[in-house]
């Protein structure tokens, strides 16, 4: 066995980016090169918010193209990306821009979803927490709007299947994302057709599920020209849900720790190798989404940097630039007592005013509100760090994994303080890195299906304790 470099496309909710591993297992050669990066974020139109996809799928192929440049002899090419969300295709033909998860259409179907299929019920189907924007409440909405475009559809693809279509003209569903639509079963990993029928939805337009590492096949050989690849290059099912693939790079013992996924969201949680649908789970509305080789990534959202990157996006709407590091610095330097809220209240999930509604959660709870922008962002800092610990407790209670170590990674594991707070409000050390997990896992599923890796994932998270050796912080006395 030897090496190869293989192209990752990693797409977050504010960010997308383009990344080339190089690969070595027998020579312990695990290393990124970073070609594209991209804004993404969601376009408020008339219909709702939604996202740009076309202008996504532009941005991807520029830094594919950029990838083949620098390195013609890529072998493949995986694509993650956030979950949940979809297009619908009549033929090749997209119907419009997908729908972001943050479109608030979705709430108004939870109740009509509920009354058919009790949450109780849809638990133990499904195993899913419940989230709003869960692909089966979203697809009721689109059911029941007189404009929706579900009865003109002949195929439904998540994100990453459908740049997957655009690539290869191949339509998949891959396993690990389709587990966040809430219509595949926890125990087979396959469509729930009886659900699906029950919902009134239209079973003919789910793709059949594939596996992480399974090829979808060669380029088609207009976008190989456009990307200046070679012909043949294929397009490999990588974990593609980005949680999926940020927990195969998590460097642990999966028998001793937790992981926390930190980015736009914060997904915290164990993982097993057997779902747990107990009441108590869904009861602590724990999620149990597949993972990649069949293992459960047992986990709950919390809500993550959005947080910070909404409230400073709100400060900034007038021009003002903010600097994130300073401001961080600044937070770190508050001394004042400030207030602990409940990062899960569902009230700071939609775009907008987040820190005059942290002061309005603050005001009901009688609790004093931040002041400084500086104090808003300790506040969310600490309130995060309190969510993450809280909830590595319910996963080693609700599991049975006895946690000794918290891993983070993502984005999260470079906010310093951030780490040492979760590891002092927790009382365990927390391990930070890599940051770009979920690229690294992108890699790493395509490297073993190129045989430049070969073994479970315990061997390739070796390969990546050995190549990013994570940041420690011990937890302090609060
Ligand atoms: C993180 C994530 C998360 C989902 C959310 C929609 O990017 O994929 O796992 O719950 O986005």
């Amino acid at each position: 066995m030897s090496g190869g470099t293989v192209a990752a496309v990693d797409l977050g909710a504010t960010s997308g980016r383009v990344i080339l591993g190089h690969v070595d297992q027998a020579a312990g050669r695990l290393d990124l090169e970073h070609v594209a990066r991209f804004q993404n974020g969601p376009v408020r139109l008339a219909s709702g918010l939604h996202w740009d996809f076309t202008g996504l799928y532009r941005d991807l192929t520029r830094g594919l193209a950029d990838a083949f440049q620098r390195e013609p002899a890529v072998a493949s090419i995986g694509v993650d990306s956030w979950a949940v969300d979809y297009g619908l295709l009549r033929g090749d033909r997209l119907l419009g821009q997908p729908f972001h998860y943050r479109d608030d259409r979705n709430a108004a179907a939870v109740d009509g979803v509920h009354a058919i299929v009790p949450f109780a019920e849809l638990y133990r189907r499904n195993g899913l927490q419940f989230l709003p924007f869960n692909t089966v409440y979203q697809l009721a909405a689109e059911r029941d709007e007189p404009t929706g475009c579900l009865a003109l559809a002949d195929s439904l693809l998540l994100v990453p299947d459908l740049i997957g279509f655009e690539l290869t003209g191949r339509r998949v569903a891959e396993r690990t994302n389709a587990s966040t639509t809430g219509l595949v079963g926890v125990g087979t990993g396959e469509w729930d057709d009886e659900l699906i029928e029950q919902l009134g939805l239209p079973a003919s337009v789910f793709a059949p599920i594939v596996a992480p590492g399974d090829s979808l096949g060669p380029l088609r050989p207009a976008v190989a020209a456009e990307l200046g690849a070679p012909a043949g290059i294929e397009v490999v099912a990588v974990g593609s849900h980005d949680t999926a693939s940020a927990v195969v790079a998590v460097p642990m013992r999966a028998e001793s720790a937790a992981y926390i996924s930190c980015g736009t969201w914060g997904l915290v949680g164990v993982e097993l190798e057997q779902p747990v649908t107990t009441d108590a789970a869904r009861e602590a509305n724990f999620t149990n989404e597949g993972g990649v080789d069949g293992r459960v990534r047992f986990l709950h959202n919390v809500m993550g940097l959005w947080l910070l990157s909404e409230s400073v996006r709100w400060w900034e709407r007038d021009g003002e630039a903010i600097d994130l590091p300073e401001l961080l610095a600044a937070a770190a330097s508050v001394t004042a007592t400030v207030a602990v809220f409940d990062a899960d209240d569902p009230r700071f999930m939609s775009p907008g005013d987040l820190p005059g509604r942290i002061a309005e959660w603050c005001a009901e709870h009688g609790v004093p509100a931040p002041q400084s922008r500086a104090e808003f962002a300790r506040s969310i800092i600490e309130s995060l760090a309190e969510a993450f610990a809280g909830t590595v407790r319910q996963a080693s209670v609700l599991s049975g994994v006895d946690v000794e170590t918290i891993h983070v990674v993502g984005g999260g594991a470079l906010n310093a303080l951030l780490c040492q707070r979760t590891a002092d409000r927790s009382g365990l050390p927390v391990l930070a890195g890599p940051i770009e997990a979920t690229a690294i896992g992108n890699v790493l599923v395509q490297a073993r299906t190129q045989g430049f890796a070969s073994g479970p994932l315990e061997d390739l998270r070796d390969l990546v304790a050995a190549a990013f050796e994570p940041r420690r912080f011990e937890p302090r006395a609060r």
